[in-house]
Protein backbone atom coordinates (compact mmCIF):
# COMPACT_ATOMS: atom_id res chain seq x y z
CA UNK A 1 0.00 0.00 0.00
CA UNK A 2 0.93 3.53 -0.75
CA UNK A 3 2.86 5.85 1.92
CA UNK A 4 3.78 9.63 2.13
CA UNK A 5 5.74 11.94 4.32
CA UNK A 6 3.26 14.75 5.75
CA UNK A 7 5.19 17.00 8.27
CA UNK A 8 2.88 19.61 10.14
CA UNK A 9 5.20 22.96 9.89
CA UNK A 10 5.84 24.91 13.31
CA UNK A 11 3.41 27.75 12.29
CA UNK A 12 0.51 24.84 12.18
CA UNK A 13 2.03 23.45 15.73
CA UNK A 14 1.99 27.30 17.10
CA UNK A 15 -1.72 28.01 15.88
CA UNK A 16 -3.25 24.92 17.25
CA UNK A 17 -3.86 23.38 13.84
CA UNK A 18 -2.45 19.62 14.55
CA UNK A 19 -5.52 17.88 15.37
CA UNK A 20 -7.14 19.63 12.39
CA UNK A 21 -5.05 18.25 10.08
CA UNK A 22 -4.72 15.08 11.22
CA UNK A 23 -8.51 15.00 11.75
CA UNK A 24 -8.94 15.45 7.83
CA UNK A 25 -6.24 12.48 7.24
CA UNK A 26 -8.04 10.54 9.41
CA UNK A 27 -11.80 11.09 8.69
CA UNK A 28 -10.72 10.59 4.69
CA UNK A 29 -9.59 6.85 5.50
CA UNK A 30 -6.13 6.85 5.17
CA UNK A 31 -3.79 5.39 7.89
CA UNK A 32 -1.54 6.91 10.14
CA UNK A 33 1.36 4.75 10.21
CA UNK A 34 4.07 6.82 11.95
CA UNK A 35 3.90 10.27 14.27
CA UNK A 36 6.98 12.11 15.98
CA UNK A 37 6.78 15.88 17.44
CA UNK A 38 10.24 16.28 17.07
CA UNK A 39 12.87 19.60 16.82
CA UNK A 40 15.19 19.19 13.71
CA UNK A 41 18.36 20.89 13.45
CA UNK A 42 19.71 23.14 10.39
CA UNK A 43 21.44 20.23 8.91
CA UNK A 44 18.59 17.93 9.12
CA UNK A 45 16.33 20.54 7.22
CA UNK A 46 18.85 21.35 4.35
CA UNK A 47 18.96 17.58 3.69
CA UNK A 48 15.01 17.80 3.71
CA UNK A 49 14.82 20.56 1.08
CA UNK A 50 18.43 19.39 -0.36
CA UNK A 51 16.18 19.67 -3.70
CA UNK A 52 14.86 23.43 -3.32
CA UNK A 53 19.08 24.66 -2.30
CA UNK A 54 19.28 26.59 -5.41
CA UNK A 55 16.10 28.80 -4.77
CA UNK A 56 16.44 32.54 -2.89
CA UNK A 57 14.41 31.54 -0.42
CA UNK A 58 16.20 28.36 0.88
CA UNK A 59 17.83 29.79 3.89
CA UNK A 60 14.45 31.20 5.37
CA UNK A 61 12.59 27.94 4.62
CA UNK A 62 14.84 26.51 6.73
CA UNK A 63 15.35 29.03 9.06
CA UNK A 64 11.44 28.19 9.21
CA UNK A 65 11.49 24.65 9.64
CA UNK A 66 13.79 24.82 12.37
CA UNK A 67 11.89 27.40 14.21
CA UNK A 68 10.08 25.19 16.59
CA UNK A 69 8.53 21.92 16.68
CA UNK A 70 7.39 19.99 13.99
CA UNK A 71 4.88 16.87 13.42
CA UNK A 72 5.90 13.85 11.30
CA UNK A 73 4.23 11.77 9.58
CA UNK A 74 3.80 8.64 7.39
CA UNK A 75 0.11 8.07 6.15
CA UNK A 76 -0.79 5.21 4.38
CA UNK A 77 -3.76 4.60 1.70
CA UNK A 78 -4.88 3.99 -1.78
CA UNK A 79 -2.87 6.82 -4.08
CA UNK A 80 -2.35 8.61 -0.72
CA UNK A 81 0.77 10.85 -2.51
CA UNK A 82 -1.46 12.20 -4.74
CA UNK A 83 -4.63 12.94 -2.88
CA UNK A 84 -2.61 14.38 0.46
CA UNK A 85 -1.22 17.03 -2.30
CA UNK A 86 -4.62 17.66 -2.69
CA UNK A 87 -6.30 17.62 1.05
CA UNK A 88 -3.14 19.82 1.43
CA UNK A 89 -3.63 22.50 -1.66
CA UNK A 90 -1.76 24.48 -4.04
CA UNK A 91 2.03 25.55 -2.44
CA UNK A 92 1.09 29.08 -2.60
CA UNK A 93 -2.13 29.53 -0.30
CA UNK A 94 -3.45 32.81 -2.62
CA UNK A 95 -4.07 30.13 -5.25
CA UNK A 96 -5.16 26.36 -2.83
CA UNK A 97 -8.69 26.25 -3.12
CA UNK A 98 -11.22 26.83 -0.11
CA UNK A 99 -11.63 23.14 1.71
CA UNK A 100 -7.90 22.42 1.42
CA UNK A 101 -5.54 22.60 4.85
CA UNK A 102 -3.82 25.62 3.14
CA UNK A 103 -7.21 27.27 1.32
CA UNK A 104 -8.60 27.24 4.63
CA UNK A 105 -5.87 27.84 6.96
CA UNK A 106 -2.90 29.74 5.38
CA UNK A 107 -1.89 33.02 3.61
CA UNK A 108 1.74 33.55 2.82
CA UNK A 109 3.51 30.87 1.22
CA UNK A 110 6.01 31.11 3.37
CA UNK A 111 3.60 30.19 6.16
CA UNK A 112 1.88 27.28 4.86
CA UNK A 113 1.20 25.22 7.49
CA UNK A 114 1.92 21.88 6.14
CA UNK A 115 4.35 19.56 4.03
CA UNK A 116 3.53 16.25 1.36
CA UNK A 117 5.63 14.47 -0.56
CA UNK A 118 5.05 15.52 -4.09
CA UNK A 119 5.67 11.71 -5.43
CA UNK A 120 6.06 8.31 -4.67
CA UNK A 121 9.56 8.72 -4.97
CA UNK A 122 10.31 11.80 -2.85
CA UNK A 123 7.67 10.14 -0.02
CA UNK A 124 10.24 6.53 -0.51
CA UNK A 125 13.56 9.19 0.41
CA UNK A 126 11.49 11.53 3.07
CA UNK A 127 10.12 8.35 4.64
CA UNK A 128 13.60 6.82 5.16
CA UNK A 129 15.41 10.58 6.32
CA UNK A 130 12.47 11.13 8.97
CA UNK A 131 11.80 7.45 9.95
CA UNK A 132 15.22 5.92 10.31
CA UNK A 133 14.40 3.50 12.55
CA UNK A 134 11.47 2.11 10.22
CA UNK A 135 8.19 1.84 11.07
CA UNK A 136 6.21 -0.11 13.16
CA UNK A 137 3.78 -2.25 11.29
CA UNK A 138 -0.19 -2.46 12.34
CA UNK A 139 -3.30 -2.90 10.23
CA UNK A 140 -6.24 -1.29 10.84
CA UNK A 141 -9.68 -3.55 11.12
CA UNK A 142 -12.12 -1.02 9.13
CA UNK A 143 -10.13 -1.76 5.51
CA UNK A 144 -13.56 -3.32 4.38
CA UNK A 145 -15.72 -0.18 4.94
CA UNK A 146 -13.29 2.15 3.32
CA UNK A 147 -12.06 0.24 0.06
CA UNK A 148 -13.91 -2.36 -1.84
P1 LIG B 1 5.32 21.98 -1.73
O1 LIG B 1 5.59 22.12 -0.25
O2 LIG B 1 3.90 22.34 -2.06
O3 LIG B 1 5.78 20.66 -2.29
P2 LIG B 1 7.77 23.12 -2.86
O4 LIG B 1 8.42 21.81 -2.68
O5 LIG B 1 7.86 23.82 -4.17
O6 LIG B 1 6.20 23.07 -2.46
O7 LIG B 1 8.35 24.13 -1.79
C1 LIG B 1 8.67 23.66 -0.53
C2 LIG B 1 8.41 24.74 0.47
O8 LIG B 1 9.19 25.87 0.16
C3 LIG B 1 6.97 25.21 0.47
N1 LIG B 1 6.12 24.40 1.30
C4 LIG B 1 7.11 26.62 0.99
O9 LIG B 1 7.11 26.62 2.41
C5 LIG B 1 8.46 27.04 0.50
N2 LIG B 1 8.37 27.86 -0.69
C6 LIG B 1 8.10 27.46 -1.95
N3 LIG B 1 8.10 28.50 -2.79
C7 LIG B 1 8.38 29.59 -2.04
C8 LIG B 1 8.52 30.98 -2.31
N4 LIG B 1 8.37 31.46 -3.55
N5 LIG B 1 8.81 31.81 -1.28
C9 LIG B 1 8.97 31.32 -0.03
N6 LIG B 1 8.85 30.03 0.30
C10 LIG B 1 8.55 29.17 -0.69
Amino acid sequence: MEQTFIMIKPDGVQRGLIGEIIGRFEKKGFTLKGLKFINVDRPFAEKHYADLSAKPFFSSLVDYIISGPVVAMVWEGKNVVATGRKIIGATNPAQSEPGTIRGDFAIDIGRNVIHGSDAVESARKEIALWFPEGITEWQKTVHPWIYE
